[in-house]
């Protein structure tokens, strides 16, 4: 599937080892440990309706190549970020025929699969384990880069400006080293070009999430990207959009972590969170991505960073940080487990196993919440041809803890004052988003509010919740939002 499909589309991450057994069993599982706790892709398969059942349509799962066996300073591989055997599957989440059921399982439900590739590195176990540096590796399970030619030399990166430390040393430390592939040399290019060809069509995967992006040069890319043929989007773990933009061009997209980290301040910091920074940082991803922001990876929360829950527990806060992916410009990612409410700080933690929830969906608010966020974003895009391609702009707020986001037919109201917490925003009729006497839907609560005479619009309100309004034009056909509208 092509960059423009996806947009369309919303997409549930999932840690493959986390979110559920095949079997139905739920064992329990301690994070601290850093261990495999038995999920896998037959477990995804039995649970596509509790994602699908929220409306996502679809999934990312974790990588699926054999990784390192056995135990490392930094546990198992449970995660799936450490190659082995890229011509194996990881058996831990089941056999070539279980990861084809998935994603036929998928694409019956008219689901897409994107799944998460790592080019950058391999681990191997140290034939050594006492021994100090330079270290020396078991190449020999190294599948197919059998040989230190294969690697740039090792160093591990240690200055993060420096872009030739960041693309040729190693991620990782000696305790763990991720060997770094000589992706300057050409056997191993053209390996890595005809492994995701072939491992897009042997598997039909719609779709990739690139790990660790920026560890490699950018020109590595465009090939890469056009030997996959589906979607890319790129890993660029940093919060600045100058350097982000340019894997836009060899890439389809990146995941918008500058946006991210903006998000996460604003609503983290109480109403001394900065919501100006969102505007900006948004505007110059819009101006300086390639495709502007249509194409990016919209999330709040993921493997690597610690859950929202685990700073602000307020709900109200919760949930005006989770509608911000559904009613901005690119495409909505939710991790596994946010519906749920977990609470996981920095990884190991915020990988808790779903199955000890029990896939119960009655009374979670925050799965309702989820269900009519994308609801509704599928009811703007069928109202609204021009709603994908058309960017989120902001109205001026006088007060600093209000938002206001524009895509029509969304107008999002946004605050970071919580649930004690009574907040106002005003649209004036110069922003020239309405007509005059326009009824128009929170469609978070039904509730409805008017524009003025003029098309101006005021709303205050308590308990410091989102809103989400669209014009109760916009709603009249579409069966299930606020249906009596
Ligand atoms: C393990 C342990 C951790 C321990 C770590 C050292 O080792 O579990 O507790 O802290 C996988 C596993 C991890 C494992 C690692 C290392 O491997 O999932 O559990 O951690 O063995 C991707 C994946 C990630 C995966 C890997 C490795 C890569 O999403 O799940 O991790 O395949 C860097 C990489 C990025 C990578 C991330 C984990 O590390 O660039 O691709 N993620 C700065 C740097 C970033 C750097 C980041 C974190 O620090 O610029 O490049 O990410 O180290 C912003 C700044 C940014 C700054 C951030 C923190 O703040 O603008 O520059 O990022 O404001
Ligand atoms: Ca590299």
């Amino acid at each position: 599937a092509s960059a423009d499909d996806w947009t369309k589309r919303s997409i549930y991450q999932v840690v493959t080892d986390r979110f559920a057994l095949g079997n139905g069993s739920s064992p329990s599982c301690d994070t601290s440990q850093k261990k495999y706790c038995g999920g896998n892709w037959q477990g995804i398969i039995s649970h596509l309706d509790y994602i699908q059942d929220m409306g996502f349509d679809a999934i990312w799962i974790s990588p699926v190549v054999e990784n390192v066996q056995g135990t490392t300073s930094e546990g198992e591989a449970y995660h799936g970020y450490w190659p082995q055997n890229i011509n194996s599957l990881n058996t831990n989440f089941g056999s070539a025929d279980d990861l084809k059921s998935l994603s036929s399982a998928l694409h019956d439900k008219g689901m897409y699969l994107m799944v998460d590739v790592v080019v950058n590195h391999v681990v191997a176990n140290p034939t050594n384990t006492s021994s100090v540096w330079p270290e020396t590796f078991d190449y020999s399970l190294l599948q197919p880069f059998g040989g230190s030619n294969s690697f740039h030399t090792q160093c591990f990166i240690s200055d993060y400006n420096n872009q030739t430390d960041v693309e040729q040393c190693w991620l990782g430390d000696s305790g763990l080293p991720l060997l770094d592939l000589d992706t300057e040399n050409s056997t191993v290019v053209d390996t890595m070009y005809s492994w995701i060809k072939n491992l897009v069509s042997e598997y039909s995967v719609d779709g990739l999430r690139v790990d660790t992006a920026k560890h490699i040069r950018q020109d590595f890319w465009p090939d890469f990207a056009s030997n996959a043929g589906v979607y890319t989007v790129g890993e660029i773990l940093i919060g600045n959009v100058t350097y982000a933009a340019p894997y836009t061009k060899g890439l389809d997209s990146v995941l918008d972590y500058p946006t991210y980290y903006a998000v996460y301040d604003a609503f983290t910091n109480g109403t001394s969170g900065n919501m100006s920074a969102i505007t900006d940082l948004v505007t110059q991803a819009q101006d300086q991505y390639n495709h502007g922001t249509f194409y990016v990876g919209s999330f709040v929360e993921n493997q690597d960073n610690p859950r929202i829950q685990s700073t602000v527990t307020d709900q109200s806060i919760v949930k005006n940080v989770m509608t911000w992916p559904f009613i901005n410009d690119g495409i909505p990612i939710l991790y596994y487990g946010q519906e749920q409410g977990y609470q996981g700080g920095n990884d190991p933690a915020n990988r808790e196993a779903l199955w000890l929830s029990g896939f119960n969906t009655d009374n979670k608010p925050l799965v309702t919440h989820v269900k009519t966020l994308n609801a509704a974003r599928k009811q703007a895009i069928s109202y609204n041809s021009s709603f994908l391609t058309t960017k989120a702009s902001f109205i001026s707020q006088s007060s600093t803890s209000a938002l206001a986001v524009s895509k029509p037919p969304f107008l999002t109201l946004l605050t970071n004052g919580g649930s004690s917490s009574s907040a106002s925003w005003s649209i004036p009729s110069s922003a020239g988003l309405y007509s005059g006497s326009e009824t128009l839907v929170d469609v978070l609560t039904c509730d409805t509010v008017t524009t003025g005479s003029d098309g101006s619009l005021s709303v205050s309100a308590s308990g410091g919740l989102p809103k989400v309004l669209m014009p109760a034009e916009a709603l009249s056909k579409s069966g299930s939002l606020c249906s009596s509208q």
